[in-house]
Formats: structure tokens, sequence, C-alpha cells
């Protein structure tokens, strides 16, 4: 949506002065994936697809706020600590409540947004979301918060207002974002480096299977529970490991005993894909596309086999990828449904795409949705 158009429906809604327009985008991510709340390193860069809002101070302590895709309205008290009913609106309300408990001093506004994110796909439609308020409001109430901050805002939402205990690689891509690049982030000190990404003669593609099984959130934090007792085991023998990215497969099977076989399992996996990301950078840095590729298709089977967190529809679009000789291809973001994210030779991006929409129609009755990616710009005002 626009920014003229956005303004008119917020006109619509709320009449008076213009609101000031808002937006932050979803991300991708080339490699690096369940390892941001392992202290790990991510490689994520913002899109071109994300949140768009129109906010204005409204005098009161109480926020108004409209969901133009859905038609539905929430409004709470800026004091109240009882979180709103619409799923929404829990972001916006633990949003202004974290900026709060950092003693920001949040006014009352009337709101309304929309999003092209799309939901449950894996591209953080609700990082976006949250960027986007507490980008807007530190904004617009001058309240000084640096970026790193508005980043821990939008993941502590997640932890405390929706239940989910991510790490802080959505919010980071969301709101550091830059045009045509990755971000190679490494989440234990949150030092961060900008790659140019334009891999000339390939193109990234996601192909979203338009599934999202049920209670991913829990079995994401139940991932999260399995790295953290396994990191915990290890630090008994090896006191400086503080996230399962500090250790190594000789340091895990030490304690292979102690530990279960399901999180024996998970933390192989995260400790596999930190090396894998650490080779990506390097293989980038060089313009390797086939080995950064390769590195998917490694993530994809440790996903699948060992972190459990794909399902068969994204299996399958990994193995059509593979039959269609693409470069690397691999289930992207938290996984139980979502995207597939795609490195592919332009030569091959029209029969790949053809013969995934044919394939997964006939299987599932429905074709996978594809969306090319553009990296774009972070948080902003419009
Ligand atoms: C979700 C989470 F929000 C991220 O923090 C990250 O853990 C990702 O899943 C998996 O890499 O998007």
């Amino acid at each position: 949506m626009q920014k003229d158009e956005i303004i008119k429906l917020f006109q619509e809604k709320f009449k008076g002065a213009n609101p000031e327009v808002y937006t932050s985008p979803g991300r991708v991510n080339l490699i690096g994936e369940h390892t941001d709340y392992n202290g790990s390193f991510v490689f994520p860069g913002a899109i071109d697809k994300g949140m768009i809002a129109a906010i204005r101070l409204n005098g009161t302590d109480k926020v108004n706020a409209f969901a133009i895709d859905l038609n539905e309205s929430a409004e709470f008290g800026l004091n109240e600590q009882d979180l709103p009913a619409q799923g929404w609106a829990k972001y916006i309300f633990g949003v202004c409540r974290e900026i709060i408990k950092r003693g920001g001093k949040v006014k009352g506004f009337d709101t309304v947004f929309s999003g092209d994110v799309p939901l449950g796909a894996g591209m953080s439609s609700s990082a976006a979301l949250e960027s986007t308020y507490a980008y807007a409001l530190n904004d617009m109430l001058r309240l000084g918060i640096d970026k790193f901050e508005l980043a821990k805002i939008g993941q502590a939402t997640e932890h405390n207002y929706v239940g989910v205990k991510c790490g802080i690689m959505d919010q980071f891509a969301s709101i550091f974002g830059k045009k045509g690049h990755l971000i190679r982030l490494d989440c234990k000190t949150l030092d961060y480096e900008y790659f140019p990404f334009d891999p000339k003669g390939y193109r990234l593609v996601l192909l979203d299977t338009v599934v999202k099984h049920e209670l991913a959130s829990s079995a994401y934090n139940k991932r999260r529970e399995s790295c953290e007792r396994a990191a915990e085991a290890i630090r008994k023998n090896h006191p400086e490991v503080e996230f399962l990215r500090d250790a190594s497969i000789d340091m895990l099977n030490e304690v292979k005993n102690d530990i279960s076989a399901e999180d024996y399992k998970r933390a192989e996996y995260v400790i596999e894909e930190t090396q894998r990301v650490l080779e990506v950078s390097d293989a980038l840095q060089k313009g390797d596309y086939e080995t950064v590729g390769r590195k998917m298709f490694e993530t994809h089977h440790g996903m699948s086999k060992l972190y459990e967190v794909s399902c068969e529809e994204l299996d399958f679009l990994n193995d059509i990828a593979k039959e269609n000789g693409v470069t690397g291809s691999r289930v992207m973001g938290g996984g139980f449904g979502g995207c597939t994210i795609n490195l592919v030779k332009d030569e091959l991006h029209d029969s790949f795409i053809a013969d995934a929409k044919k394939r997964f129609a006939a299987k599932y009755g429905h074709e996978p949705k594809v969306y090319d990616v553009v990296i774009s710009d972070g948080a902003r005002i419009l």
C-alpha cells in the first residue's frame, strides 16, 4: 500500500490532521537458521514486503488501532496490563509496554496499518509489525532509543506478550536492513556486517507452501529448550561455553550419554549450522555461489533430519529443487511450514518454478506461491 492510500484510509477512520507514515520490512535469511538464540550467526536481509502504518498522537493515554487487511479494530489503555483480545493487537500493545518498561514516555495514538508480508510464510510479518511501531514511536516521541534496543523491544514483545521465545534475527533485519545487502549478524555480540548481495547469473526465489502446521510456536520453544539443556551439560566440562555457538562436536560428544538423543540431535544441527554460516560468508566474499548453494542443501537436510522443523510439503519442494538442478534450496525461518528459499541460475528459474507448481499442485491440490526476493531497506519514515 502506498503512503497516500494509507493516509486516506486513516482520514476515513479518524479524520483531522494528517498522520505520519512509517514502514518496516519482513526478511529472508540466506543461511543460519535457529542459530540466533544459540548466540550464533545469521545471514538475513530485509525485503520489499512489509508493514505500513499511519500514526497520529491523540492527546489521551489510549491507543485506537485498526487493522485494514482484517477490517478489525482494537483499543487499549497504555497503563492497562491486560492483553488485547485480537492477536495482531498484542504486538502493538507489547511494543508500547516494552518501551514503557524501559522508561520511555509513550503517549496515546490513533493508527491504521496494512501489510503485504504473507502471514505464516516464515518471512517475519510479526517482526515487521513490531519494528514499525517501535521505530515510529521512538521517532515521533523523540525517545532516543538506539536501533539495537528497538530490535530488542520487538523480540521482548514476542517473548512476553506472544509467547514465542525467538532470537533477535527477524527484528534486527527489519530495523537494520539495507538495500542490496545481506547482514551477517553475530547474535552473541550483535556485531554485524553488510554484505553486498547481487549474485550475477542467479536469482533468489521463495516458494511458499502456504502450509502452517499447528503448534509451531510451542515446538519452536521446545527446540530452544533442547539447545539450552545441551549447552548447560557441555558447560559443566567447559565453563567458557555460554551458548551452543561456543561448543564443538567433540564437546557435545563428551556429554552424549548425559543428554537425551533428541537434545543431542538438536545441538548437533546447531553446531554444524554455525560452521556452515562461516563457510557461506567466505564463499560469498569470493562470489562462489555454488558453495553457498551446497551449504543451503546441507542446512535443509539438518533442519529436516536433526532439528526436525521441516514438513512433508517443504521436503517435497526441496527434492524438486534438487531434481531441477537448483543451486541451493532449504526451508527458511522457523519451519513447520512456510517457505523454501532457493538460489537458482537465471536460465533454470522459469522451468524450476513451472515444475514445482505443477507437481506440488498435483500432490497437495494447490500451487505454492512464488516470491522473487528484492533485498531492501529497513524501518523508516515515508
Ligand atoms: C523465527 C524466529 F523468530 C527467529 O528468531 C529465528 O530463530 C528463526 O525462526 C529461525 O532461524 O523466525
